[in-house]
């Protein structure tokens, strides 16, 4: 049961931490997807750029992050 507890408080923290990149928040013009010039406000999008973007497009849409930040 302690362990139990113990996973569900680390859970909120594990969010926060994948919170670093906030898709929104990065999309600076609200356009739906990231430009290099937006996801280098990200080290993390900026390093891992071209493997972000899975269908090489140059740009990295909700969904591409959000499959990299979940794999
Ligand atoms: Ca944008
Ligand atoms: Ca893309």
């Amino acid at each position: 049961m302690k362990k139990c507890i113990a996973t569900m408080m680390l859970l909120p923290a594990m969010g926060v931490l994948a919170g670093n990149i906030n898709f929104d928040q990065l999309d600076a013009n609200g356009d739906g997807s990231l430009s290099p010039q937006e996801a280098a406000a990200s080290k993390e999008l900026a390093s891992n750029f071209a493997k972000v973007d899975t269908d090489g497009n140059g740009r990295l849409s909700k969904g591409e992050v959000e499959a990299y930040l979940n794999s």
